[in-house]
């Protein structure tokens, strides 16, 4: 049946296809614990991080303590929770700022994965409980200074030395990189591409912090130095050669990033939607105009979009059906929605649109990095055609 008008009135506006009601209750308890989280402990702060450049250390053990490091893995102290869980952690997060669902994309996604999935047994055992409790920190290196989108033409390679590896080269803007305890680096060996796993105090390895970015700035991004680092073969991790390891790893993360970026939108239009309505032009509220009304429409019309593709994306990973094309149309999407109802947010609230009071303009520049990252838009966009022609464009 229809619902009437007085019915659809109550619909929610960041929501308006009522995806939370499509939850399952344990999904909408997580939802709503990293909802609290965030409005408790993140908002009140994240602005002055944001200003002053640092990344709030003090939230990881709050994190930890909810589960929501390596939340989706099975075991070593991980909370199992399904797909749809972790993208609702993702877009909860990033509502608060990207920067704090990258900290968590990178220690979940991009470094406790490919631990659980391709390291030994003994690395499982030595790293994953301690990296779930927050003890650890990771990080995770793949790009290169020169050229991130073609991680195939890696100049950094290992050698076999006795019973170690010489690790050398160097990787570029990796978060985490100066908190973290321990890097996942992929590295060119004789055989083909592998991730070794090199801790904080090794010698000849270096993370020194990337100052001066307009973006992320309540994230730690890094460069990563190896010189001819020396690691036990007990280091490397044994269950995959090739770049299919990495890439991989960047699935589990582009999925969540495809639901975080929902949250930063959904920040953006909450605040636009009640400035709208309290600001007084021409002898009317901002929102009584036909043409802001049809922006605020465009942006609902992405916002929900994306939060159903993401959705179905998240039921499609929870049966074991989700493909990488498909993690690659929603990420270009989402990214890109979020990205233009944050400028546009921007614009609506006029000069206010550059002050630290609202929160757009963090949001969009923080969107400038989630948009480039773990493949940029044209990587996507090229990814999702060669899967339409059967035809490689790289
Ligand atoms: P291609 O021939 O396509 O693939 C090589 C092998 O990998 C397999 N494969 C995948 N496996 C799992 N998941 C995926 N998404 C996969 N995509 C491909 C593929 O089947 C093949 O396996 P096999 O067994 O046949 O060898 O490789 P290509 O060289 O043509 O490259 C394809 C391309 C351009 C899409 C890839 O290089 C790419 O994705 N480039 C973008 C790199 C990127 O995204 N870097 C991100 C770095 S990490 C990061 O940004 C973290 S930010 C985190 C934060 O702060 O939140
Ligand atoms: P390039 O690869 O040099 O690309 C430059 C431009 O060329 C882009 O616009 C790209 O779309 C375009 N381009 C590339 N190939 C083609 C083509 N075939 N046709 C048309 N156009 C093309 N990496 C990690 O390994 N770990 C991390 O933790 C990490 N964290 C990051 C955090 C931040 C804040 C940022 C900004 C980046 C991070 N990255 C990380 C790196 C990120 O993944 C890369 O920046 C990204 O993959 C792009 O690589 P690049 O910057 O070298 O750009």
């Amino acid at each position: 049946m229809t619902k009437s008008h007085a019915d659809l009135t109550a619909l929610d506006p960041l929501d308006l296809f009522g995806v939370r009601r499509s939850l399952s209750e344990d999904e909408q308890m997580v939802q709503d614990s990293v909802a609290r989280l965030v409005d408790d402990k993140v908002l009140p702060i994240i602005q002055k991080c944001f200003e002053e450049h640092c990344f709030p250390k003090s939230l990881i053990p709050e994190l930890a303590a909810l589960g929501l490091l390596g939340s989706s893995l099975e075991g070593y102290g991980c909370a199992g929770l399904n797909a749809v869980s972790y993208g609702l952690i993702c877009q909860e997060l990033e509502r608060g700022d990207s920067g704090i669902r990258s900290f968590v994309s990178v220690q979940s996604s991009l470094c406790m994965y490919p631990i659980h999935a391709f390291g030994s047994e003994e690395q499982k055992q030595k790293y994953l409980p301690r990296m779930a409790r927050g003890e650890l920190i990771g990080c995770f290196g793949l790009t290169e200074p020169h050229g991130g989108s073609d991680p195939a033409n890696m100049k950094t390679h290992a050698k076999r030395r006795g019973a170690d590896w010489v690790i050398h080269g160097a990787k570029m803007w990796i978060t985490n990189g100066a908190i973290a305890d321990l890097c996942v680096v992929w590295a060119q060996t004789e055989d083909g591409i592998r991730g070794f796993i090199v801790e904080k105090g090794t010698k000849g390895f270096a993370a020194p912090e990337i100052e001066r970015k307009f973006s992320l700035r309540a994230s730690i991004t890094s460069s990563l130095f190896f010189d001819n680092v020396v690691v036990p073969q007990e280091n490397m991790l044994p269950g995959v050669v090739g770049l299919k390891g990495p890439l991989s790893c960047l699935t589990q993360a582009r999925y969540g990033i495809s639901w975080g970026v929902i949250g930063a939108a959904q920040a953006c239009l909450a605040q636009l939607l009640d400035y709208t309505k309290t600001r007084e032009l021409f002898g009317r509220p901002l929102a009584k105009n036909q043409a802001i009304q049809i922006r605020l429409a465009e942006m609902a019309r992405q916002i929900t979009t994306a939060q159903l593709l993401s959705l179905q994306l998240g039921r499609l990973k929870d049966r074991g059906e989700m493909t990488p094309s498909q993690v690659s149309l929603a990420k270009w999407n989402n990214c890109r929605m979020a990205l233009d109802v944050a400028r546009d947010c921007r614009d609506m609230l006029g000069g206010a649109g550059i002050s630290a009071e609202y929160v757009p303009i963090r949001h969009m520049l923080n969107l400038e990095s989630v948009i480039t990252y773990e493949g940029t838009e044209t990587i996507h966009q090229l990814t999702v055609g060669r899967e339409l022609t059967g035809i490689s464009a790289f």
